[in-house]
């Protein structure tokens, strides 16, 4: 099949998540085109299975604000076109499936039909998509799409409650590349990072105020007190600053390493003994299951669609939103006793097989399928 792929490109679940799919799929023989404003950040490899179309706006001075939308959509109409694109898959709604509609529209003027599959990712749900403002743009593209699908079951419970939809939604989750997480490198470099009697904790997001990242300084404070550790700080953000006052006033500020954002959050995984992911929300929770590929147990919180990633009792730990009492004593009960951490880590490893991208990227291609015969049909 010919996929076009639109995702956002920067750092963030929904694009590596698009991109890694799209690595997928082109292994799997597919030819696949990105169409987005920017390379996305995991693509590194353009082949003669793998295309990449950047989609520029050009500034004028009377606009206001640059219409990305727009662009996005011509561009969309002249990809398919020339490439002969037989189906999109764009995630996240807003813009992404409002601009692919505009996109079909125009190409049904020129008789060529392409179907739009639309994988919902949460914050253009629970947060953005939700507002009065953008309510009826989301309903209408996600009413639009051929398909829909959602990255949990709890993304599309919210979906079904906060919006009126009239089409099904098939929940397909999030995957990873078990062998990426396969640590067989022997440069883990633990000892650059902390003493053999320290516990090396880590958090790894995008630091916006949906990360509540104060609450991971708040656990790591209190795990500190109690057994030598460090705590390793990946990714750049608007809390990021705050994190560092906060640091500096705990006087804890040399026990945290700031590693800003990173491509290689395998190998800062690998020598990482527990992982903190304290949001207030959180649709799936990739990071979390990063942190579980490569072995690491997952301290949470219990919303939206972490519980059916991180399991309370096997790879981790749920608590409440802010219960950083709850937190701190789940942290020490894994990292107290050496060998109640290895059967907490070996657990995290074996639930996180569960989401194997091989098991995961044929739903996608069922669903292209099932769609364009639908269409066919049509
Ligand atoms: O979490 C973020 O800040 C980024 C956001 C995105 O759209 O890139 O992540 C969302 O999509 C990810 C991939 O499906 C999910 O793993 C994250 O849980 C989800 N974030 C939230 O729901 C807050």
């Amino acid at each position: 099949m010919k996929i076009g792929i639109v995702c956002y490109p920067t750092f963030g679940g929904s694009g590596v998540v698009a991109t890694e799919l799209g690595l997928e799929l082109s292994k799997r023989g597919h030819e696949i085109h990105f169409i987005t404003y920017n390379q996305p950040v995991r693509l590194e490899l353009i082949s003669n299975n793998v295309h990449y179309h950047e989609v520029t706006v050009p500034e004028y001075p009377l606009f206001h604000y640059q219409p990305y939308e727009l662009a996005l959509s011509s561009k969309l109409v002249d990809m398919v076109k020339l490439h002969g694109i037989e189906i999109l898959h764009v995630h996240y709604a807003i813009p992404h499936a409002y601009a692919a509609y505009m996109a079909k529209k125009m190409l049904q003027e020129e008789n060529i039909y392409v179907p739009i599959v639309t994988t919902l990712h949460g914050t253009d749900i629970t947060l953005v998509g939700s507002h009065p403002f953008y309510k009826p743009a989301v309903t209408f593209s996600i009413n639009k799409s051929d398909a829909v699908t959602t990255v949990s079951q709890s993304l599309k419970d919210d979906t079904l409650r906060l919006f009126d939809i009239k089409n099904d939604i098939t929940v397909v989750p999030n995957f990873i590349d078990l062998e990426k997480y396969n640590h067989g490198f022997t440069d883990c470099q633990r000892g650059m990072m902390a003493n053999d009697d320290e516990k090396i904790i880590t958090h790894i997001s995008n630091l916006r105020p949906v990360k509540r990242v104060q609450d991971v300084i708040s656990v790591f404070y209190n795990i500190q007190k109690e057994i030598p550790s460090k705590l390793m700080f990946i990714g750049e953000g608007p809390e990021k600053e705050k994190v560092e006052m906060r640091c500096q006033e705990l006087g804890i500020l040399d026990k945290v390493v700031f590693f800003g954002r990173s491509n290689e959050i395998d190998k800062i995984l690998c020598f990482s003994d527990l992982f903190l992911l304290p949001s207030l929300t959180e649709s799936f929770g990739l990071a979390a299951l990063e942190a579980m590929a490569s072995g690491v147990p997952v301290i949470s919180t219990n919303t939206g669609g972490l519980p059916e990633v991180n399991i309370h009792g096997v790879s981790g730990f749920l608590s409440n939103v802010g219960d950083i009492d709850d937190m701190t004593k789940n942290a020490l009960f894994i990292l107290k006793d050496d060998a109640n951490l290895k059967t907490f880590k070996d657990n995290a490893r074996k639930e996180a097989l569960k989401f194997d991208l091989h098991a995961i990227v044929p739903q996608y291609e069922a669903i292209y399928e099932d769609t364009l015969a639908k269409c066919l049909v049509l």
